[in-house]
């Protein structure tokens, strides 16, 4: 994050604000997994990128403090997984860091994005931007779908209360977000399909993450459990926080289902 004084000396004259669409951006990327990539070439490519992932432009005043740091959320334990649930503990912990962040950018952390014109910032309604991922022949798979990469501004976070901590293994706690989001009076914003591409690290389907058989009831109830369930009932425990050059790596204890 940046807090505007820190990027600023007295001697210097005072930053102007950054331009709304950043100088530099290159459009289409080309993504493939086939050549390895270690830590130490990312690192040497991003010289600016601060302790924990941090960056701040070094020429101008940012127009959003978004949570401009990276956190990997990481389950502790063998219990099954909670997607949503660790990215409400991605929102708390990174205020804990810096109570200045007001955007927050939530990334599964197997999907790369093929363009850099997809900005990470927000906007005036919740963002959706994985529209078009490889493994959807690069289209939305459902109107309604917001899985995969979103962002929300503080105060759109705080007005749904956050996400649900109550969806326990796969499916369905990325309907309950989009459900929140519509109740809440607001829409999903997205990028045009060109542009919100992505690729997927292909993996093994993971352990501990079987198919919730209670998600489609409990998608039709988020009118009701969502002013309970929610970031504001979030309980956990911290096992470890590592900061790493490139990121900060968060491990955390958050419970089993009932
Ligand atoms: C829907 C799930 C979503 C999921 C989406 C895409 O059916 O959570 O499929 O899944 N909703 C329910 O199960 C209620 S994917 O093709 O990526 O495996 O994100």
């Amino acid at each position: 994050s940046t807090k505007p004084s820190t990027n600023q000396s007295a001697t210097e004259k005072p930053l102007q604000p950054c331009q709304e669409t950043p100088p530099g951006l290159v459009g289409r990327l080309l993504i493939e997994f086939s050549s390895p990539m270690s830590m130490e070439r990312v690192q040497r490519e991003n010289p600016d990128v601060r302790q924990g992932g941090k960056y701040t432009p070094p020429d101008c005043l940012p127009r959003q403090k978004v949570a401009y740091g990276i956190y990997i959320i990481n389950q502790f334990g063998e219990d099954t997984f909670n997607r949503a649930k660790l990215l409400n503990v991605g929102f708390m912990e990174a205020l804990k860091d810096d109570e200045e962040y007001d955007c927050f950018i939530f990334s599964d952390v197997d999907l790369i994005p093929m363009d850099d014109r997809n900005l990470y910032r927000c906007y005036e309604q919740p963002r959706h931007f994985a529209v078009g991922m490889d493994k959807f022949g690069f289209r939305l798979p459902y109107a309604g779908y917001f899985g995969g990469v979103s962002g929300l501004s503080k105060s759109q976070f705080l007005k749904i209360n956050g996400f649900p901590n109550e969806y326990w293994g796969w499916g369905g706690e990325d309907d309950d977000i989009f459900n929140r989001i519509s109740l809440n009076g607001m829409k999903v914003s997205r990028p045009d399909i060109r542009i919100g591409r992505y690729r997927m690290i292909k993996h093994e389907r993971d352990k501990h993450n079987e198919p919730n058989p209670q998600r489609f009831t409990k998608i039709q109830n988020t009118k009701m459990t969502m002013k309970r369930d929610g970031i504001s009932s979030l309980q956990y425990r911290l096992v470890e926080i590592s900061r790493q050059p490139m990121y900060t790596n968060i491990t955390v204890e958050i419970g089993r289902p009932p």
